[in-house]
Order: C-alpha cells, then structure tokens, then sequence
C-alpha cells in the first residue's frame, strides 16, 4: 500500500511551487497525500488558455531530481530499445495538442459527507498546449502501429515512499490516436512540477492518466495488473486501487480490460468500478466571479466560462440566474479543439440585487451534468436522480450547483464596478 505519513518535503515542495507561480493557491489535504495547489481566481476560467502560473499542480510523490542530458525513456513489453530527450526532440515529429487537464478528484470537496484527501472545489482544471513527439510515431519504431486491443503502461520516474510504482495504463486505441510525449507547455520548456523533461498527455482525459516524469513505456496485451511490470514493488495500485470510483467501502476488482474506457458509460454500468479515463461533461463559469458588486453596462453583464467533456465534445451550455428555476442557452465560441474546453458567454440582462449563477453542459451524446452529489449509499441510482453517484474516492465529480456562483447587482446609479 502507499503511505499515509506526512512529509516535511511536500510543504517545501508546495512552498517553491507558489514561488514560481503566483496564480495558483494551496489546496487543503489533510492526509498530506499530494502535493497540490489550484488556480487561485474563478476568473481563470474565464480565458481559454491557462498560463502556466495558473495551471493547477496534482501529485503523490516528490519531484524528481532530473539531468535531462542522461533521462533516459525505455521502451518494453512489445516495445523495444531506450529513447532520450533529444532523441525524442530530434528524431520525431513536433506536434503541438490542447488538452484541458482536469484531476479526477476535481469536485471531491463538494461531498457530503466528507471522503477525505485533497478537498478540491472547481479549481483543479486547466487547458494548455503542450508540445512533443506523437506516441504513435514513437510506437511504430518498434513495429506497433494497430491498437489490437492492447495497452500502453507509462511509468513515472517520481521516487516513491512507499513500494508503488506510479503506472498508469491506456488503451492502445487512445495512444495511437491522438497522445503524445510533451517536453514543453505553452511553449516553454516543461517545468519541473508538470513533469520535466518528458511527460505523457492525453488530450481529455483525467490528469492522473498524463504521467509525468515519464521514464518507461510498455506495451503489453493487459493493462498494469499486478506483478506485471518488470520491476520490484506494488505495480498496479495508481491502476487498480486508486482513482476507480466505488461506494463506501468496496474493494475494486482488478481487470486486465474493460469494455468501454468512456468514464460516463462506466458509470451507467458497464464496468463494477469504474476508472477515471475520459472527463465527464463539466463546465465552470469566470466571470462573474462573486467577488465584488456589479453594474450592468447598457442593462447587461457577460456571463463567460469553459465547457469540457473528454473525448465528446461539448453540445450545448445552458445558464440560470435564478439558482436553476429557469435556464437560457449560452453561446459557444473560440477555438475548438477535440480534448480541450470551449468557452461560451450569456448576455445577461441582470436586474439588482442578489442572484445565483450556474451553468450546466450537456455533451454530443446528450449526457448533462447533474444537479447535486448524491447520498452516499445511492450509487448508480444517483444518476436518475439528475445527482452524481458519491463514491468514497470523491472522483469524477461533475455536478453543477456546489461550482454556481452568487453574485450581486447594484442599480446603475449605484457605486460598483463596471462590468459587462
Ligand atoms: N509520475 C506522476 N505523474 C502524475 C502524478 C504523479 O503523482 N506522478 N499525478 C497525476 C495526477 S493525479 C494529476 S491530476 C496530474 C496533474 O498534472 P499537473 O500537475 O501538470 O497539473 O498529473 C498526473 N501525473
Ligand atoms: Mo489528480
């Protein structure tokens, strides 16, 4: 099992992150289980792209000590040889993908009650570019160029202090398709706290499955089940314990396949417990962002946010300002790009005094948010309920109402800053 104890290292780590990055705040994590801060302002999901000083910061272990100059990626399983940073930089396509990154455990401080760990509210989602070689052009050096149902296994090279290996699994299909190996984010060279030199990204899909610091991929029939890898220690805990999302007290089964890897088709049924793979269909709303009083400008203030929903893409966002009695449909707009949010805004024509803002986004195969979290003996009864199942993980929690916020509106003739 991993480790539980607390670590004087993690509160040095989070200390040098807010030094470098002033968009971001720490998060509360009272197990002291990960180093995590999230973006510190609702405005930041009011832009399309995310500096990298607002960029949240999500892991279990400390950061490596790195030379990029002798990292070194091996290949295994199916694949064959080593790779290093240059290699990749030189003797492979330089593509560039959008992926918003959202933790799995985005929204797991809005159960009730409590589940413990990281209690993130909205913040822990962010878009970026990253920049790097294809997977799929890696792979075919060594002759893997068909998904045929197999698994790609990235492995992290984070120092561990327990026995557990960091690996995570994806299907071949997603790998070859649109994945890749990034040294740089918002076209600067990767920073340390997201994974340099070399990390995985796959475009939409919970931040737990883009592994950073990336110093083996494997290719294998499976995905990591214990005593697969090649390698001492607890192989498939970050696979098959952690981040499957369960009731209270259930102990996952662990798999070698699942037949689907859409989170919200898991969630229908398909598989016991599910794991955290594509994002379920979210969204957030910027600005207003509740903290100061509004004036409308010629009677309106823009209501914008970011819509996301993993591999699907987003159909529709709808706005109430009226805590949900009612609901009026936002316009999409900016880039649109598989993997990564939209931004969409609602002219509001907003009368004074006080009101409850919220958004709710529905995907191309008509899947929309739910109202609230559940009980916690619901489970997949939950989802006719218009709620999200609570599960003793907290994961992939997308309801709207704990993530609305209140604003207040002040006659035009009233003191208040201008907005609109
Ligand atoms: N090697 C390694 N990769 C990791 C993790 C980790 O602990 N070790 N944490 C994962 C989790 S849970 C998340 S949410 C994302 C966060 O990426 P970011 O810090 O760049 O936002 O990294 C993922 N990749
Ligand atoms: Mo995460």
């Amino acid at each position: 099992m991993a480790t539980e104890r607390p670590r004087p290292s993690r509160h040095d780590e989070i200390e040098a992150i807010l030094q470098s990055k002033g968009g971001v705040s720490e998060t509360r994590d009272e197990a002291d289980k990960y180093t995590v801060v999230g973006a510190a302002r609702r405005r930041t999901f009011a832009n399309w792209l995310t500096p990298i000083e607002e960029h949240f910061v999500c892991h279990r272990n400390d950061i490596p000590d790195v030379d990029a100059e002798t990292w070194t990626v091996s290949l295994t399983g199916d694949l064959s040889g080593a790779l290093s940073v240059a290699d990749l930089r030189d003797e492979f396509p330089r593509v560039a993908v959008a992926h918003t990154m959202e933790c799995a455990g985005n929204g797991r401080g809005q159960h009730r009650p409590e589940t413990g760990s990281v209690q993130w509210g909205f913040e822990a989602a962010a878009t970026a570019i990253w920049t790097g070689a294809p997977v799929s052009s890696v792979l075919r050096t060594s002759g893997v160029s068909d998904p045929n149902d197999g698994w790609l296994t990235a492995i992290g090279g984070d120092p561990s202090d327990g026995e557990d290996v960091f690996a995570r699994s994806i299907p071949l299909s997603k790998a070859l398709d649109d994945c890749i190996l990034a040294y740089e984010m918002n076209g600067k060279p990767l920073p340390r706290e997201h994974g340099y030199p070399v990390r995985l990204i796959v475009p939409g899909w919970y931040g737990v499955n883009n592994v950073k610091w990336v110093e083996e991929l494997r290719v294998m029939d499976s995905m990591v089940v214990e005593g697969t890898l090649d390698r001492p220690g607890e192989h498939a805990f970050w696979q098959q314990v952690a981040y499957r999302i369960h009731p209270r007290g259930v102990e996952p089964n662990s798999n070698e396949s699942v037949e689907t890897v859409d989170t919200w088709e898991q969630l229908e049924g398909a598989v016991d417990s599910p794991y955290t793979f594509d994002e379920n269909v979210k969204s957030v709303i910027g600005t207003p962002d509740g903290e100061s009083p509004l004036t409308p400008r010629d009677g309106s203030i823009e209501v914008r946010g970011v819509a996301w929903a993993g591999d699907d893409s987003v159909e529709r966002v709808e706005i109430s300002t009226d805590g949900g009695q009612s609901w009026a449909e936002a316009d999409l707009f900016g880039p649109e790009y598989s993997g990564a949010w939209r931004l969409f805004r609602y002219d509001w024509r907003a009368e004074p005094g006080q009101h409850v803002l919220l958004s709710r986004a529905t995907d191309e195969r008509g899947r929309r948010q739910p109202a609230t979290i559940s009980e916690p003996d619901d489970w997949r009864d939950a989802l006719d309920d218009d709620t999200f199942p609570w599960n003793e993980g907290g994961y992939a929690a997308n309801a709207y109402e704990p993530t609305g916020v209140e604003v207040n509106v002040l006659d035009s003739d009233e003191d208040g800053r201008i907005e609109g």
